[in-house]
């Protein structure tokens, strides 16, 4: 059973149901029970981890397959409580040795961390974000092959339950060691075979509108990737350096590197210097790092490997919003001050549980940004010189007002 839609009652209210565990199902009605489904609310008996939320609309074979496919109890009651898939377990934990190593080095290649059946799923839920969901990759691919975005699982359920619901929270707090964990985010960089464009060595830090250091990212390759095909590198060790370097993105985005930190060097070139490391990995391989480690990316140079690569990051307890000038825009509303530590449905809990206040409303349906976040942000970018008509470009600006 995969998902369905079911009209319940009188009141053209479009359930939608979703069957995510493995070999979960909803159980058959029994025989005989009267199974009208006009004037009351149905009690769904859902097993672990599935999950149901509520749209508009009608379907008539939805309210077949209800029938067909699920246990009614009838009852009185008008309202169903919204249910929150469990988060599941990791399908491994880390050892004590790669805990270890990340301490000492800021990286590691946690080594068939992921079930292929969730890199399949994450392949074919990448290529649709990227024709229809994205807010960015699209106008800023330029024709070179390159795809990014961020907050997907605002909008894509796929994203979203990875972030929440998957066994990566416990694998990020056995690196955390929080009392809580909070989703910070994720982003997609894609380089289809043959494109150019390199990863500028950078920390991430300098990127955030985040100051703490409890901050873990697990990078995801969908394909097998090596050096040439442009694996990711870092440099070991470089989580202790006290320098931050300028947030250069792939599109040397003049906004983000508008501040006076020194640009980091191509540390690709300095490799007798600098402990310089990679990995050739596989689907599952997932590398795990924190937010001060330098690293970066070559082009694709590879004819016939795209590079689909998803990063989700996890916040630990000392993490505290501290909104900056050229770092990333957050283009839904989150309500923190300066000083918060990260809650709310922008950077919602997920360990101990996830608070249903913070993603009840994402729940029923993809979140798009907020058009009063969006405008402030542009209205921001052209107030510091980088909107239409500035003297400074920034593709944030071209991207999020549709000139792209
Ligand atoms: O995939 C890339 O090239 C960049 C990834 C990255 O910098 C990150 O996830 O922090």
């Amino acid at each position: 059973m995969g998902e369905g839609e079911a009209l319940i009652g009188d009141v053209g209210v479009l359930k939608r149901w979703k069957s995510r565990a493995p070999g979960g199902s909803i159980r058959d009605p029994s025989p005989g029970r009267d199974q009208r489904l006009t004037d009351s609310t149905a009690s769904l008996e859902v097993p672990r981890a599935e999950s149901w939320g509520i749209l508009s609309g009608e379907s008539e074979s939805a309210r077949e397959m209800i029938v067909r496919n699920l246990t009614l109890d009838f009852r009185e009651e008008v309202c169903v409580p919204i249910k929150f898939p469990k988060p599941s377990e990791p399908s491994r934990w880390l050892t004590d040795d790669e805990i270890s190593a990340y301490e000492r080095d800021g990286v590691i290649c946690a080594r068939g961390l992921l079930e292929d059946s969730l890199i399949d799923s994450l392949r074919q839920a990448l290529e649709y974000v990227i024709t229809d969901q994205n807010l960015l990759a699209r106008n800023l691919d330029a024709g070179k092959g390159f795809h990014g975005d961020i907050f997907v699982w605002k909008l894509n359920d796929d994203f979203r339950d990875l972030a929440l619901f998957s066994g990566l929270p416990q694998v990020a707090n056995q690196i955390l060691r929080a009392k809580q964990v909070n989703f910070f985010y994720e982003q997609f960089f894609v380089k289809r075979a043959g494109c150019s464009v390199e990863t500028p060595w950078h920390q991430d830090i300098s990127f955030w509108p985040v100051e703490g250091e409890a901050i873990v990212s697990f990078w995801i390759t969908l394909d097998s990737v090596t050096r040439e095909s442009s694996g990711l590198e870092f440099v070991r060790g470089s989580q202790n350096w006290e320098q931050r370097y300028k947030a250069v993105t792939p599109s040397y985005d003049a906004y983000m590197m508008d501040t006076d930190l020194p640009t980091a060097p191509d540390f690709s070139t300095l490799r007798d210097d600098y402990d310089v490391v990679g990995w050739d990995m596989e689907p599952g391989d997932v590398l795990i790092f924190g937010p001060m480690v330098c690293h970066g990316s070559d082009g694709n140079h590879s004819n016939d490997r795209d590079r689909r690569a998803l990063a989700f990051r996890y916040a630990g307890d000392d993490v505290r919003f501290a909104p900056r000038h050229a770092t990333m825009p957050l283009l839904w509303e989150h309500g923190l001050a300066a000083g918060d530590s990260l809650g709310g449905s922008l950077f919602p809990r997920v360990l101990p549980s996830v608070i249903e206040e913070e993603i009840a409303r994402r729940w029923e349906g993809p979140e798009p940004p907020s058009p009063r976040a969006l405008q402030a942000f542009l209205e921001y970018l052209k107030e510091t010189g980088f909107g239409p008509g500035g003297e400074k470009l920034s593709l944030f600006d071209r991207a999020l007002s549709g000139d792209g």
